[in-house]
């Protein structure tokens, strides 16, 4: 099937599919929607997967004009975690004159008080360009709670980058056409970059054999439940 998908998305996509952490179907998201797909990325846990993930997001940091400059990449606890860790491992490998100086970082679920103490693990946030990496966006609500706690530890925030931006728009304000990811945007003047968006799902899955059905209640889900900005 032809598709306008960068190669990187395109390769990302079909091993999401291949591995089972992509699925069509029927369930309850966080918000409570019923949706046609879910995207599990606790999923992508063996070496090769995690790898594949990995190099997608350091790839879409790489090629995504939009990408500003940072320091430090922070995954929030706990999920978060690995993929910071990893992704700054994999953007040295890529392009170690750029990135070879890159640092990670993360916040602990509970304040230490002993020991080394802080919130903190890896790179302290104080004055840097922080770049926050997260697995989905669907309402922000994760996403907002990194800011807060990014800012409070002095850092700057500079940019958001998700594997998977469901673009929905906030529970309660479905005929806004306002998502999720826009406010955000707009809120706190960061960009949101992401490796798939479900626009990029309908568009390289529509027309896939036997794949009719998941495709036109996806197109119905956005119908609903899609922003448009
Ligand atoms: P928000 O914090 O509302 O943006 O929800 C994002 C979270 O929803 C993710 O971190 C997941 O825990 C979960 N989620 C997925 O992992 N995959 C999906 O396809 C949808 C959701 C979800 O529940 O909305």
């Amino acid at each position: 099937t032809p598709t306008s998908l960068a190669p990187y998305k395109q390769s990302f996509l079909t091993t999401s599919l291949d591995a089972g952490i992509l699925k069509f179907g029927t369930f309850t998201l966080k918000s409570l929607r019923q949706s046609p797909y879910f995207f599990n990325a606790g999923s992508f846990y063996t070496a090769t997967l995690l790898r594949s993930l990995t190099t997608a997001y350091a790839q879409c940091l790489i090629s995504s004009p939009e990408t500003p400059r940072f320091d430090i990449l922070f995954g929030p606890a706990y999920k978060g975690i690995p993929l910071a860790c990893c992704t700054v491992d994999k953007l040295a490998q890529l392009d170690e004159t750029q990135y070879g100086d890159i640092c990670y970082s993360f916040d602990r679920k509970e304040a230490k008080d002993h020991g080394e103490g802080g919130n903190i693990v890896g790179a302290p946030l104080r004055g840097k360009r922080v770049m926050i990496v997260d697995d989905v966006v669907t309402a922000g609500t994760a996403k907002r709670e990194a800011i807060e706690k990014i800012r409070k530890e002095g850092g700057e925030v500079v940019g958001i980058i998700v594997a998977l931006d469901r673009r929905e728009t906030l529970p309660g304000e479905e005929g806004s056409g306002r998502s999720a990811i826009g406010e955000i945007r707009r809120e706190f003047g960061v960009p949101v970059l992401a490796i798939l968006t479900m626009d990029d799902i309908i568009t390289a899955l529509e027309g896939r054999e036997g794949g009719e059905e998941d495709m036109k209640r996806m197109v119905e889900y956005r119908e609903k439940f899609g922003a448009t900005d």
